[in-house]
């Protein structure tokens, strides 16, 4: 196969140029970092199931009518997504406190929230990911306020679905983060979809019963294995084999290779819903 073309490599993912256009092909690495690339390694097996778990996430998510850009997945480590212009916002919403939230507000990790609460961080690693407020946002131009309600009320919807989908599997979901992207139709109408993942990578999970993490914070704060945690989430949601697709350090590459691929069929023939924006010029 000739060489592909990277679009862009983060941390944890690389974009590579579709197969058509408009298209992405992101692939997930194995690579795990934490504190802004402080703390690395190389974990084997959590990009295939975050790619797993994330395609599962997205089409259910699509399937409540909240658009997303992924299509299908590709094989065990990528998948074919919407190209679109990443809004440079990470929403995240938050059900109990826990993390970034405990350290600037002296809060006691496992507080439950009075109400969901969502905060904005400014997309800027130079910088360490700052929190910012609305008036940020619209002041710089990194969205605008029509983007922005539209991002909340998203970010809303998903985490009310989302935590009925956690609990009915016996995990509390206490906060994630969201990254929207843009998109423009025939006539030049803006779209606002999900983009990024949806994973352990970017999601606190704690088993309901004993509060145990299933998360990246295992990985954070040296809690120690990482891909059990994530292979528990992943046979929790029925997206592996019981026995697990990663034994001792090592993946058994047959077995997740035989794992039927995942398909969002609403994202191939849904009709997107414009942004409630008034058209430049017109009054
Ligand atoms: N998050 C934020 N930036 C990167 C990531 N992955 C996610 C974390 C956590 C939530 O956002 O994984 O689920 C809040 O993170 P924090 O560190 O602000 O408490
Ligand atoms: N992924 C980010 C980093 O590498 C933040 C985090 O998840 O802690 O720094």
């Amino acid at each position: 196969m000739a060489r592909r073309r990277v679009i862009y490599e983060g941390k944890a993912k690389i974009l590579y140029e579709g197969p058509e256009p408009g298209t992405v092909i992101q692939y997930f690495k194995d690579d795990a970092t934490a504190f802004n690339a402080e703390k690395h390694d190389v974990i084997a097996g959590k990009g295939v199931l975050n790619n797993r778990i994330s395609a599962h996430l997205m089409t259910k998510i699509e399937s409540i009518g909240i658009p997303t850009h992924f299509i299908r997945s590709v094989n065990m480590r990528e998948q074919l997504v919407r190209e679109v212009e990443i809004i440079p916002i990470e929403l995240v919403v938050r059900n109990i406190a826990a993390g970034s939230l405990c350290k600037r507000l002296g809060l006691t990790e496992g507080t439950v929230l009075n109400r969901p609460l969502v905060e904005f961080y400014y997309k800027k690693d130079e910088l360490g990911d700052p929190l910012v407020s609305d008036e940020h946002i619209f002041t710089f131009g990194w969205a605008d306020p029509y983007e922005l309600e539209e991002m909340v009320s998203m970010a809303w919807r998903v985490n009310d679905y989302l935590n009925g989908l956690f609990a009915g599997i016996g995990l509390q979901l206490v906060d994630f983060k969201l990254e929207f992207g843009r998109l423009w139709g025939e006539n030049g109408e803006l779209y606002i979809i999900l983009a990024d993942e949806m994973s352990p990578d970017n999601c606190r999970l704690w088993d309901s019963k004993t509060g145990e993490k299933m998360d990246k914070d295992r990985f954070r704060f040296d809690l120690g294995n990482l891909i059990e945690g994530y292979q528990y989430i992943a046979r929790r949601l029925g997206l592996i084999p019981e026995e697990g697709i990663v034994q001792g350090g090592n993946i058994d590459e047959k077995l997740a290779e035989k794992l039927e691929l995942i398909e969002n069929e609403l994202a191939q023939k849904r009709k997107l819903r414009g942004v409630n924006k008034p058209k430049p010029g017109k009054v």
